[in-house]
């Protein structure tokens, strides 16, 4: 790695420390850096608050002179008034010596104006350093600004003869994964913004749908219940924000919003649940739910945890033709990690 690339990369990895806060916004990290050392870093910390350029900025010790350093930054300054001013703005007025960005931002309103305004006010601007990496930080902010649907992950676990579910009848535990690997579960729960199943996933497991073995915010939970079938006196009503997504009824109550979608397919509820501001999903099932997505193509990332029991009887896992781009074994389970294209 030359130079550049190695404070890029420092600010990705400072980026990362707001991974389970900023949502819907992307990570963003930045420093600021004095003939080859760093002297302040900062990152978007939490949705709504100061972005990166701004929080490395405040940080500066009051001896350094913004116009003797480079600034380094994972995401192409901001151009216009959202919750918070422009940084280009911001670093116009500290006229540091040179700007270098990883990426440029996907939303509309920025896109290269952020850029621009940098360039056109005489700063010299280089773009595009580590530019895969900076866009993969931000997966789910990209797919959601170039799509207006939210990026949807696909996890299940199955037993080695892939067994996903027990028959309906069976009193037999349905546990599938090892129990330690709930936290690698909840870390993902953490991680998006909706967890999303189906109705028959809430009347017979009862699942909490929360995040309670990591760190991290509950995501907001989406019920798919076309003919409003789901119990409501299931506990995962008891807490948080539930959106039930169905063909008949518009009503929100304490405990749940129901919503009608006319039609009722899966890219309207996608849709639907971008226009709300949340840019991922976790499907996390059941066998229906997960294979209407496969069927509709409307999947980003699937996860299978594949356990090393073998069960005599049950329902079948979804079948995923194609080569994890990631396996890796965890405790009892193996891990696996498909890209969709
Ligand atoms: C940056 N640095 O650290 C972040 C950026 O509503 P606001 O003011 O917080 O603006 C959110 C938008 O700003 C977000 O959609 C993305 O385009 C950009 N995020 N930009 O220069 C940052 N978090
Ligand atoms: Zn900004």
């Amino acid at each position: 790695m030359n130079s550049d690339e190695i404070f890029i990369d420092r600010c990705i990895e400072i980026a990362q420390k707001g991974k389970l806060y900023v949502a819907p916004n992307p990570m963003v990290g930045c420093l600021f850096v004095q003939d080859g050392v760093i002297v302040s870093e900062g990152y978007h910390q939490k949705f709504g608050g100061s972005h990166a350029e701004v929080n490395a900025y405040n940080s500066l010790p009051s001896e350094v002179d913004p116009q003797s350093c480079e600034v380094y930054v994972s995401l192409e300054p901001c151009s216009y008034h959202g919750k918070t001013p422009p940084c280009a703005d911001l670093l116009i007025k500290l006229k540091p010596k040179r700007v270098v960005v990883g990426c440029l931002d996907p939303n509309p309103k920025v896109s290269g104006a952020g850029v621009k305004t940098l360039i056109d006010a005489g700063i010299e601007v280089i773009v595009g350093v580590l530019r895969e990496k900076c866009e993969l930080l931000n997966k789910y902010f990209f797919k959601a600004q170039k799509h207006n649907l939210p990026y949807v992950t696909l996890k299940w676990a199955q037993t080695n003869n892939k067994f996903m579910a027990r028959e309906s009848d069976s009193l037999e535990s349905s546990k599938i994964s090892d129990l330690r690997n709930d936290s690698f579960v909840h870390q993902l729960r953490a991680s998006h913004q909706a967890i999303l199943v189906g109705a028959n996933t809430i009347n017979i497991d009862d699942p909490l749908l929360d995040v309670r073995y990591s760190e991290g915010n509950n995501p907001i939970k989406v019920i798919l219940s076309p003919d409003l079938s789901v119990d409501f006196e299931k506990q995962t009503f008891n807490f948080g924000k539930t959106l039930v997504f169905n063909k008949t009824d518009n009503k929100e109550s304490a405990n749940y919003q129901l919503i009608q979608t006319n039609p009722y397919a899966l890219e309207i509820i996608l849709s639907n649940l971008f226009e709300r501001g949340i840019y991922s999903v976790l499907v996390e099932g059941g066998i229906q739910v997960i294979q209407a997505f496969l069927d509709a193509e409307l999947w980003d990332e699937a996860i299978i945890i594949e356990s090393n029991k073998s069960w005599n009887n049950g329902r079948k896992a979804p079948k995923l033709n194609g080569i994890p781009s990631l396996v890796h074994q965890a405790y009892d389970d193996n891990i696996s990690f498909f890209n969709k294209s």
